[in-house]
């Protein structure tokens, strides 16, 4: 009789230790990096503050229950404090998003509790003039139940950041009100992926006809509402904060607040090759910048959208 509950016992520390060991850990560091960026595909470029010396920074992609071993560094050369704010965390916002010192390095840990597309971006003072000089990037957290029929797999994923660009020398203050606002940057830059509208655009998305293509937007604008709409689809299904119970079918515009994101999926007709553009539909936002063309054809390149090609640069 007694023996009952013990074993219990042991099966159940053994499936937890069993779950423990199928979580991982991941070690990530960025280095904070004060540099002149290319802001358009002519190559002009803007002094910006970045995550890695890219904006959006690099990509953090883990699954559900996994842990977040993370350290910032402030590189010695930079002139300002930094910190760093991760949305997909539960966090001490005094303790761990501290801001440091060029020089310093934090560290802290979070566990991935929750499946989604989330920012994260610098919240050192005035946070308006770090997030809007490019300091923002994603962290993707997938499911730990998988793909299913109300989750399915993507055949190519693409992840689209939306960022401010304001005037050279714009202050904190000016670009808190919003003043000095020149355009909207796509992945880091105006009209990246638009040769449409921008000669000197050279990439755009491609998938082929028929193909389930994800799109994990996430607004890093300090103020401004995005309005993501497929010119010439229609999203399949729509994942609040993309986390998969939070679903929507058949949907036009979807209005995404700054600081925030979801997860879309496009299904281009499969019986003929097809174009979309993806744009924030609130015109300011489109004609500065905010347009990206999504090409649908049998030649697609195999490599976009896949593997190290979420994010195209
Ligand atoms: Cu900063």
């Amino acid at each position: 009789m007694r023996q009952r509950p013990l074993t219990a016992m042991v099966l159940l520390t053994a499936a937890l230790a069993s779950a423990n060991v199928l979580a991982a850990t991941h070690k990530v560091e960025i280095p904070v990096r004060e540099l002149d960026l290319a802001i358009d595909n002519a190559g002009n470029t803007a002094p910006m503050w970045t995550f890695g010396g890219t904006i959006p920074g690099p990509l953090v992609r883990v699954t559900e229950g996994d842990e977040v071993d993370f350290t910032l560094l402030n590189e010695a050369g930079n002139k300002n404090s930094h910190s760093m704010d991760f949305h997909a965390g539960r966090l001490d916002v005094l303790a761990d998003f501290e801001a440091i010192k060029p020089g310093q390095k934090k560290q802290f840990s979070f566990k991935a509790e929750y499946p989604g597309v989330w920012i994260y971006h610098c919240g050192a003072d005035s946070m308006s003039e770090h997030i809007s000089r490019g300091m923002y990037g994603v962290v993707i957290v997938d499911p730990k139940a998988g793909y299913s029929d109300k989750y399915p797999k993507p055949d190519r994923e693409y992840v689209l950041v939306h960022g401010d660009l304001y005037e050279t020398g714009a202050s904190a203050e000016e670009r808190t009100a919003g003043e000095k606002w020149k355009g909207v940057l796509v992945n880091g830059k105006v009209f990246h992926y638009d040769p449409v509208h921008d000669a000197n655009a050279s990439i755009a998305l491609e998938s082929k006809p028929g193909e389930r293509v994800r799109i994990y937007f996430v607004n890093a604008m300090i103020n401004e509402w995005a309005a993501f709409h497929p010119i010439a689809g229609i999203w399949d299904r729509v994942w609040d904060n993309g986390n998969p119970q939070n679903v929507l079918h058949g949907m036009q515009t979807m209005s995404v607040p700054p600081a925030h994101a979801v997860v879309v999926d496009l299904i281009s007709p499969a019986d003929r090759p097809t174009n979309n553009a993806l744009v924030d539909h609130s015109m300011k936002h489109a004609l500065k910048g905010g347009i990206t063309v999504l090409m649908n054809s049998k030649d697609a390149n195999p490599d976009k959208g896949r593997g190290d090609q979420l994010i195209l640069r």
